[in-house]
């Protein structure tokens, strides 16, 4: 009997990895968990999770000899962590590998917003730039003053990369970290009034919800822009569109976004924003680095080995 339940839609390669590694049996969502012979539940001692809706005590409670939730995320606020603990249940994520991609969409967003890049790009493409001229001017971006909500390991790339544009780097965080030369606020709105970009690096979860609030909002000031790569829920989306909208801000960068992938289509009127489809991690090296994190953690679980990268 088959030890590993995997929960989400596979790329054909990853189910095929866990398959010759698990022999897992694939289901694409924690909501078909139910339709699953009793039997067979029973078997279950670890899941590989990928599936982005909420996993929480009722879909553990039918996998009663559950061991080891692995994610395929560094993200893991979908599954209730607590719930697990409360049952002996050990949940691991997949860190640091995704770190460079995350960090170098930030960069892009940044850089595309800025420099109108979607804009300029279609006045090549239709022919306006041989007939109409160049392009209006846009805005210089290097040597600017940058703010990382959120000084975690992807946080902390951003900045680094942010260091090489010449630019002045503020942050907030928990407690002031060792950092080069930047200047940390202990208050999420002083942090947006020191800076004109922020970006914005929080976990996810009940504790960050709409942490960058309509006040964090309205200190970034007129020409302020949001770059974030973390999760929709950590910004109040209706704040960050009335802002957008009204110019009480310049602009944004959004991989994430509330309630995705379905996004609110005011976002889909403004000209002064870059939409991005929750691709952070979505290059095929490190999405294979992911899935070989996730079924690394299982297997060390089978073994009775230690986790490589435990959260609970
Ligand atoms: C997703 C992410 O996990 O790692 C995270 O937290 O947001 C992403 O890498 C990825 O989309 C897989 O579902």
């Amino acid at each position: 009997m088959t030890s590993t339940l995997a929960i989400g839609n596979y790329k054909p390669g990853d189910r095929a990895a866990l398959s010759d590694a698990f022999d897992a049996h694939v289901i694409p969502g924690p909501d078909a968990i139910r339709a699953l012979d009793e039997t067979l539940r029973k078997g279950f001692t670890a899941v590989a999770y990928a599936g982005g809706q909420p996993f929480g005590a009722a879909e553990m409670e039918l996998l009663s000899n559950l061991g080891v939730i692995a994610n395929y995320g560094v993200g893991y606020d979908a599954i209730d962590v607590d719930a697990a603990a409360a049952r002996g249940i050990r949940v691991t994520n997949t860190p640091d590998v995704l770190n460079d991609d995350v960090a170098d969409l930030a960069i892009a967003m940044w850089l595309m917003q800025g420099r109108e890049m979607r804009a300029a790009e279609a006045h090549v493409r239709s022919g306006d730039w041989a007939a109409k001229g160049p392009v209006p001017l846009n805005r210089k971006l290097s040597g600017g003053t940058a703010g990382i909500m959120g000084l975690g390991r992807i946080g902390r790339d951003i900045a680094h990369r942010l260091a090489a544009f010449k630019m002045d780097i503020h942050y907030f965080a928990r407690s002031e970290k060792d950092t080069p030369d930047w200047t940390y606020h202990d208050d999420p709105v002083a942090l947006a009034r020191a800076v004109d970009y922020l970006f914005v690096a929080l976990v996810g979860g009940p504790e960050t919800e709409k942490f960058v609030s309509r006040d964090v909002i309205a200190a970034l000031g007129t020409n302020g822009v949001v770059i974030n790569i973390s999760r929709g829920s950590v910004i109040d989306e209706a704040a960050l569109l009335d802002a957008l909208e009204s110019g009480t801000i310049a602009g944004a960068g959004l991989d994430v976004f509330v309630g995705e992938p379905d996004v609110d289509p005011r976002f889909l009127n403004l000209q002064n924003v870059v939409l991005q489809p929750h691709q952070g991690s979505a290059t095929v090296q490190t999405r294979a680095a992911m899935a070989k994190l996730q079924r690394d953690n299982i297997a060390a679980f089978l073994k009775g080995e230690d986790l490589l990268t435990p959260v609970v």
